[in-house]
């Protein structure tokens, strides 16, 4: 099979990247490890910056985002039995939509069918062959069968766990990466949503997030050992820790219901740069990984992709390369202002272990700082709904 760009992955980056590619004329086939059924239903991120609204607006699948998505103008950030209110739209006259990763999926994949894309569902063994060389191939088996998909470019989105970053020489790349003694352990509730907005809440006994799904449906996340498992934490235990967190002194509380969904996930950071090597091209987590307190993996992996699909109609139209060639650096500058944002709410809302009862009032201090000061408030909600200039 011939294409012009061969896409490794059906994450966000991927879909959007091919239906992108396709709105300006350019061909591309998409390959999935996992099924279509599994990636419309793993539950991931659910914060999209306004950036990644317009290009999901733009390019015409925010139909379903806009109607069922709920738009934020603030966040809450409780600490020391308070609560605190960043107003994300008074300072940066921007909002956030919270919307489902898989929402997301699932809108893509429509999309890309509906405009009789190729999504191949269910390949292994994929490998990325002659990617210094102007014609790339990708190798992988499909329903029993070994096939070879040439193309012009290979992109690989296939995420933190894909094959696609391995096939830069390592002499070609360097990795940056810290991993966090701490992980986070994610339920999915039944119930009414605890507040209009986000709650992120620092603690003695660890960080804690409150967000939503829909009205009846919310999100929580809380600190736990990466390495506690899911039995340890009958439903009982989860409510009385949530609420040791976040409930606050003035009596607000956080809203129980029946859990049905539990998962552990770690918490690194990550660059590889270049993301750049011949006709490969990295995009998403393949290339970057964020802790989740910043909220800005997904909105990365979109930015990533809108760079690129650029790049590659520049080349397409007129063969000039230069900003293909500029696409790595164009890239990781925004990547390394979200790294460091994530990094910075990290430390600043998590227990820290090895911290000394100093530098955990410093933690306060910082909090108090961004909740009372204009200017500290304002930088924190440039970073956080994307409009922070680079
Ligand atoms: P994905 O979504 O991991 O998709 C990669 C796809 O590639 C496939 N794949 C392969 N396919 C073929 N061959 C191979 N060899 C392959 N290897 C892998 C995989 O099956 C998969 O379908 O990467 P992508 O597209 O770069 O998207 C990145 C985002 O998924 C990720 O950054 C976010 O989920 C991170 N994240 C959040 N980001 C936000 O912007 N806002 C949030 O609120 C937010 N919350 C979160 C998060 C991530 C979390 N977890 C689970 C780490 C909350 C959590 C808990
Ligand atoms: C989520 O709703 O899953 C979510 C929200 C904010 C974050 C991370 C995850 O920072």
């Amino acid at each position: 099979m011939r294409t012009q760009v061969g896409i490794i992955g059906a994450g966000p980056a991927g879909l959007l990247l091919s239906h992108l590619l396709h709105l300006r004329g350019i061909e591309s086939v998409v390959l999935e490890a996992r099924t279509r059924e599994q990636i419309e239903s793993t539950i991931r991120a659910g914060v999209l910056e306004q950036g990644t609204m317009d290009v999901l607006r733009e390019s015409g699948v925010g139909e379903r985002m806009r109607a069922e998505g709920a738009l934020h103008h603030g966040i809450e950030l409780a600490f020391d039995g308070k609560r605190r209110r960043i107003d994300l739209h008074g300072l940066t006259g921007q909002s956030i939509t919270v919307y489902a990763q898989h929402e997301v999926i699932k809108d893509l994949v429509a999309a890309r069918l509906a405009a009789d894309g190729t999504i191949l569902f269910g390949v292994h063994d994929v490998s990325l062959h002659g990617i210094e060389t102007p014609t790339p191939s990708i190798r992988y088996r499909h329903e029993g069968e070994a096939h070879t998909l040439e193309c012009d470019f290979v992109i690989g989105c296939d995420g933190s766990q894909g094959v696609s970053r391995a096939a830069i020489p390592v002499d070609a790349r360097r990795d940056y990466e810290r991993v966090y003694p701490f992980g986070w352990f994610g339920i999915l509730a039944e119930g009414r949503p605890t507040a209009d907005e986000l709650i992120y809440a620092r603690h003695d006994r660890g960080f804690a997030l409150i967000s939503t799904r829909s009205p009846n449906v919310q999100r929580m996340y809380f600190q736990c050992d990466p390495k506690d498992s899911l039995e340890a934490w009958p439903d009982d235990r989860i409510w009385s820790e949530l609420h040791a967190r976040v409930d606050s002194a003035d009596g607000q509380q956080v809203i129980d219901g029946k859990i049905f969904q539990k998962n552990i996930v770690g918490m690194r950071s990550f660059v590889s740069a270049t993301m750049q090597h011949g006709r490969l091209f990295l995009a998403g987590d393949a290339a970057h990984i964020v802790p989740p307190t910043g909220a800005k993996g997904l909105n990365l992996a979109v930015s990533d992709v809108r760079i690129l699909s650029h790049a590659l109609e520049i080349w397409y139209r007129s063969g000039n390369e230069a900003a293909l060639a500029a696409y790595s650096e164009t890239a990781l500058k925004r990547i390394w202002r979200a790294e460091h944002f994530s990094w910075w709410m990290t430390r600043m809302m998590h227990r820290l272990d090895d911290a000394s009862p100093f530098e955990q009032q410093l933690q306060v201090a910082e909090l108090e700082h961004v909740t009372t000061s204009r200017t500290a408030a304002k930088s924190l909600a440039e970073n956080y709904v994307g409009c922070v200039a680079i």
